[in-house]
């Protein structure tokens, strides 16, 4: 079916922390790549992204740094969107889900299923923190999958296996506010009957058998097992309020909201937003990370066909995950390569990271990123093969023809099979791009550059033209033509290089895909700009520190984790919590035996703030009369306890040796007067 127009999301990351290559790699790399590939075909298009402002791993960011979860959005909404501007992913909006129009929307919509009646009202038991006094939704609790055992699986997925779970099926679960093991507390909330649901889930599935296999496999999988209804709403603070009677103190479910994301920033983009949702010539892409298929392709569509007037889906790419140095992209254990501090270091080198993460994309399987793999990419095939090529062109042309692109004379037998072979490029690489395959979309513009190369190489102008410099025209004409198609054919994938050979070849045209089939867009004549290098050179000590980069972030991370424990001591602890205790230095005035017992002494001592009764097991130790005057070392913060009838206040310090002996721990000069600190 042939559509009118295209609406292309990206998934909408948390604004919990900056972006990574795998996020680039994943799922905003592809989608910009094939919206640009859109463009360029005159597509009617929308490219649609923004934040994603709720949910759990929001307010849990908040708590640890101690701000609102406005202030950690607002962070890094800004961040997100910098570093997406520049690798220069297209969007046609970055919106965000705190926004007006998207509380609205998101309210409507679910509105619009309540009075449908589609949602099931349901009082069940969800996880209540008694010492938070907080329902614990989903990623407030961790414990241990029960599909594949892993121990930190969140309430509502397990990262692991990428099972998708309810927070009540882990075992042994946790809350992650307090440590404490949660307990089951009653609460309202509505359901969506996904089982209910099954039978149009399974069809709308089924008629996509052509989606990639990865993305079909698990949506059957979860369909084998039965759908079970999935609650929409939570028992929290950050969100969007719901918005029914009886529902205060309640959110929906971020993953009801966020989708719907996606018509909001397109609301906000366009007052034609129902024609890129509503209407069946739109086809509706979605561009995901493996993690996300299940709500893209199981619990979106079923909102969306329960609301009933909006398109469905027609593909959702999913890529697989991208490793970094052979272990997995951790945010929280800061083994990643953050786009914002890429573009640091490798200032205009944005398409290389293009380059590299497209050749390298986990489409079909997870994949690996080193930086030796990227040295490796930009210096043999961006530097010599792509650059080369361009660059022998253009300096040969300014060399020989002052700058003008020269007349082609009559072509040989070889140049008209290179001019076909060249025509059928576009073709090409537009079908490896409608296939979502990224990878081999870019191997092909490379397989162009390289004919060119080869045809350099095979016909040698540089020599040929002491012999025969008429025939070198035609040979130069021909490169030129293939530089100029290959401005048209990069620009998805290299958007910067494209633009910078356009400037070099002052090609500045509005050019369409197919043009890149034709073999004369640059006219005999026409003049060219000064050649610079495409690309340059990664030397081995750029490569060494970010080597070294990472190296660090594995070591300060062990550090902080290990807490360096020393053999046969207690566990670590903060200076915080040394200093919550009040030691002082006391004179002990009075001292007795406490009757019936062998081991207790009551002391009555001087703490220079007080005069107080203390309870102490000494007495197998030290005599009464004996320590009448000594100063010891007492801890005055101590909660009172009651011991055979005396209230004790307190505790006196003591060294205890192996054999079980104890010793005031004193002050070993005069100065120290009661009262006195121990710190
Ligand atoms: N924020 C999860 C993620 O960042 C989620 C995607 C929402 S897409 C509507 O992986
Ligand atoms: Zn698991």
């Amino acid at each position: 079916m042939k559509y009118k127009r295209h609406t292309v999301t990206a998934a909408l990351p948390y604004a919990n922390g900056p972006v990574h290559i795998g996020h680039l790699a994943g799922c905003y790399l592809p989608a910009d790549i094939y919206v640009r590939y859109l463009r360029a075909k005159g597509e009617d298009v929308k490219f649609i992204c923004g934040s994603d402002e709720h949910g759990v791993p929001i307010t849990i960011k908040a708590k640890k740094e101690g701000i609102t979860p406005q202030q950690v959005v607002d962070k890094y909404h800004k961040i997100m969107g910098d570093a997406f501007n520049g690798f220069g992913i297209s969007f046609d909006i970055y919106s965000r889900t705190s926004s007006k129009t998207h509380h609205e929307t998101a309210s409507e919509f679910f509105k619009t299923l309540y009075d449908k009646g589609v949602f099931e009202e349901e009082i069940t038991e969800q996880y209540f923190d008694e010492k938070a006094n907080q329902f614990l939704a989903d990623r407030y609790i961790t414990g241990t999958c029960p599909k594949c055992g892993n121990e930190n699986a969140y309430g509502d997925q397990c990262e692991s296996c990428g099972s998708t779970l309810n927070a009540t099926d882990l075992i042994n679960p946790k809350s992650s506010l307090s440590g404490e093991k949660p307990v089951l507390k009653k609460t309202k909330n509505w359901f969506l009957p996904l089982d209910k649901m099954q039978p149009q889930i399974e069809a709308y599935i089924d008629s996509h058998s052509e989606w990639k296999s990865n993305v079909f496999g698990q949506c059957k999988s979860w369909l084998n097992s039965g759908l079970q209804p999935r609650a929409m709403t939570r028992d929290l603070d950050w969100g969007v309020k719901v918005p029914v009677e009886g529902a205060e103190g309640k959110v929906l479910y971020v993953w009801f909201d966020a989708p719907i994301g996606y018509i909001s920033a397109t609301k906000d983009l366009t007052p034609d937003w129902k024609l890129y949702w509503k209407d069946k010539e739109t086809k509706l892409v979605h561009f995901i990370g493996k993690d996300n298929i299940v709500f893209h392709c199981i619990i979106f569509p079923a909102m969306l066909m329960a609301e009933g007037s909006y398109i469905l889906p027609e593909n959702v790419p999913a890529n697989e995950f991208l490793n970094l140095e052979g272990d997995k992209i951790s945010t929280s254990r800061n083994w990643a390569v953050w786009l914002h501090e890429y573009l640091l270091d490798f200032k205009d080198k944005q398409d290389v990271l293009r380059y590299t993460l497209c050749a390298n994309a986990p489409e079909t399987k997870d994949n690996d990123f080193t930086w030796k793999d990227f040295q490796a990419k930009n210096n043999n095939e961006l530097v010599a093969i792509l650059g080369n090529f361009v660059n022998r062109t253009l300096v040969l042309t300014h060399k020989y023809y002052e700058g003008n692109v020269p007349q082609a004379a009559e072509y040989s037998k070889s140049d008209i099979l290179l001019l076909e072979e060249i025509s059928k490029f576009p073709a090409k690489i537009a079908s490896s791009i409608e296939n979502y395959r990224f990878r081999e979309a870019l191997a092909e513009l490379m397989n162009l550059a390289r004919a060119g190369n080869k045809y350099l190489a095979d016909n040698e102008p540089w020599k040929l033209i002491n012999t025969d410099a008429e025939r070198v025209k035609t040979v130069m004409n021909i490169a030129l033509q293939i530089c100029a198609n290959l401005t048209i054919v990069m620009e998805p994938f290299l958007p910067f290089t494209a633009t910078k050979l356009r400037t070099m070849l002052n090609f500045k045209t509005d050019y369409k895909w197919t043009d890149a089939e034709r073999t004369d867009l640059l006219s005999s004549g026409h003049k060219i700009n000064t050649a610079a290098l495409l690309f340059e050179k990664v030397e081995d000590e750029q490569i060494v520190n970010q080597v070294n980069k990472l190296a660090n972030s594995k070591m300060e991370n062990e550090l902080a984790n290990n807490k360096t424990e020393i053999p046969g001591s207690k566990p670590e602890i903060t200076f915080d919590d040394f200093s919550k205790m009040d030691i002082r230095v006391g004179t002990i005035l009075e001292a007795e035996r406490v009757p019936k017992t062998d081991k207790l002494l009551k002391l009555k001592i001087d703490t220079g703030i007080d005069v107080r009764t203390v309870v102490s097991g000494i007495a197998l130790h030290y005599k009464p009369e004996e320590i009448i005057g000594m100063q010891v070392s007492i801890l005055v913060n101590l909660a009172p306890r009651m011991l055979k009838g005396i209230e004790s206040r307190g505790m006196i310090l003591c060294s205890e040796n192996e054999k079980g002996e104890l010793s005031f721990v004193s002050p070993t000069k005069p100065n120290a007067n009661n009262g006195s600190l121990i710190k």
